[in-house]
């Protein structure tokens, strides 16, 4: 991409509105305009990023079985009042009616929907397990609304929901997921750590809330202060395997990790002290098992081997990809800027000409962007008339793994310095040596 061609409005001032150094960093790297209270448009470069945190929840949400789909954002009120969840919802959701009157609400989650969906077609245990999933807006009409997406009123949701003919089966589900979420978060370069829960208006009796450690964030957490280092299951994890996947959750839940709701004192004071850990996180993720809470109210049931009808189990499980992106900078940014972690960075590496115009440099970053891009790089290049200065500063905010910077004392000699990000360490090398750096780090 060429930023002369691009849509990049970098805010030059600190915006007075933000109060976190996410927030703040997303409007003036250009990332996210506000259009009203706690809704947002998603410009080019945040955009970018986005799709790249989607892309490996979905990966990681097909590698534990589970099925995409798409429900509409905008659901019947008829839906809601099978289940009771209607009139129990309160302010937090949007009704709307119809030209015929009719009452309907912008979804805040969609257990009603997929129970629906699911009694609509299947009708035996041998089609279980199952577990649908999408991405879709939501809506919440969140009294308070801050720090830009990581707490909005419209946001994007992945929420999946399981089906299994018992408890036995539903608990498998919920280890299942939980195991993908460990992997889906540190895979965005985040340590995540799972923690005991309440259901608030979802439901049940089992959940986990997976949280990023961070100052700013808006949960209180207590646990033991090893239980920030841990192992990630491999991709090869077999998912299927119950005892594996019990294996995994166990080791999680062998240890004392609550938010705020579920604070067991007792628990937490039998830590010694000097464990301890009481914090502030990030809730990047939700899972919750809740039996047969939607599925008896709405009819969803199947037969069994027994030939009698059952009444399935159920689970729901959330990430929240538009509070991701903002997570992802709380932990990963310095005074310049964003520092993208690779799998999710909007540009894996930036190109600075520093002298547009000039035969030399033209030549060289015209080389630099042709090859880089053919081998499958998402590389931006600042062919801008913009001084130095800016494109550096520019480069810095937006947080590109790798900076290719051209001047003309090195193009003389054949040379380029690769800048980078995270540590900025500068390297003068060939041409050919950054084209090389930079092609086959993919
Ligand atoms: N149906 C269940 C799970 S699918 C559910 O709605 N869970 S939730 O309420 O915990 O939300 C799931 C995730 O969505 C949260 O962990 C969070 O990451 C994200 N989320 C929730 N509310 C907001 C919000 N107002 N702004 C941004 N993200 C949000």
């Amino acid at each position: 991409m060429r930023l002369s061609r691009y849509f990049l409005p970098i805010l030059k001032e600190n915006p007075k509105e933000a109060e976190i150094v996410s927030h703040r960093l997303m409007l003036r790297a250009g990332m996210i305009k506000q259009q009203s209270a706690g809704i947002y448009t998603w410009l080019p470069l945040g955009k970018r990023v986005l799709d790249k945190v989607n892309a490996i929840i979905r990966e990681e949400q097909n590698r534990s079985g589970a099925v995409e789909l798409l429900m509409p954002t905008l659901q019947s009120a008829e839906l809601w009042q099978e289940s009771g969840r209607y009139d129990a919802y309160g302010k937090e959701m949007l009704r709307i009616k119809d030209r015929q009157d009719r009452p309907m609400l912008y979804g805040p989650t969609n257990e009603e929907m997929i129970t629906d969906v699911f009694r609509s077609f299947v009708k035996s245990y041998k089609d279980l397990p199952l577990n649908l999933y999408h991405i879709q807006l939501k809506f919440r009409d969140e009294i308070r609304p801050r720090f830009g997406t990581m707490r909005s009123r419209e946001f994007l949701m992945k929420d999946a929901y399981s089906f299994d003919l018992n408890r036995e089966g539903a608990e498998h589900a919920y280890n299942r997921m939980f195991a993908a979420y460990l992997r889906t978060f540190s895979r965005l370069g985040l340590r995540a750590i799972p923690m005991r829960a309440d259901t608030g208006p979802i439901g049940g009796n089992l959940s986990h809330e997976f949280i990023i450690l961070a100052e700013t964030g808006e949960s209180e957490v207590f646990c033991h202060k090893d239980f920030v280092d841990f192992d990630i299951p491999p991709a090869d994890s077999d998912f299927n395997d119950v005892a594996e996947m019990r294996g995994i959750f166990e080791q999680w839940t062998s240890r004392y990790a609550a938010t705020s709701e579920m604070h067991d004192e007792a628990a937490f004071n039998a830590i010694p002290e000097t464990d301890r850990l009481s914090a502030r996180g990030i809730e990047v993720g939700h899972i919750f098992y809740f039996g047969t809470k939607y599925s008896e109210a709405m009819g969803a049931k199947v037969q069994g081997p027994d030939g009698k009808e059952h009444i399935v189990h159920m689970g729901s499980y959330g990430i929240g990809p538009t509070r991701l992106v903002p997570a992802i900078i709380e932990a990963s940014h310095d005074e310049n800027g964003i520092i993208w972690p690779k799998s999710v960075a909007p540009f894996e590496a930036v190109i600075i000409n520093m002298k547009a115009g000039d035969a030399a440099c033209d030549a060289a970053c015209e080389k630099i962007y042709g090859e880089v891009a053919k081998a499958g790089v998402d590389v931006l290049y600042d062919d801008t008339d913009e001084r130095a200065g800016a494109k550096f500063a520019t480069a810095d905010l937006i947080g590109a793994p790798v900076q290719i910077i051209a001047g003309p004392r090195s193009v003389a000699n054949g040379e380029v310095e690769v800048k980078d990000r995270k540590t900025g360490e500068r390297e003068t090398m060939t041409v050919e040596a950054a084209i090389a750096r930079v092609a086959t780090a993919n």
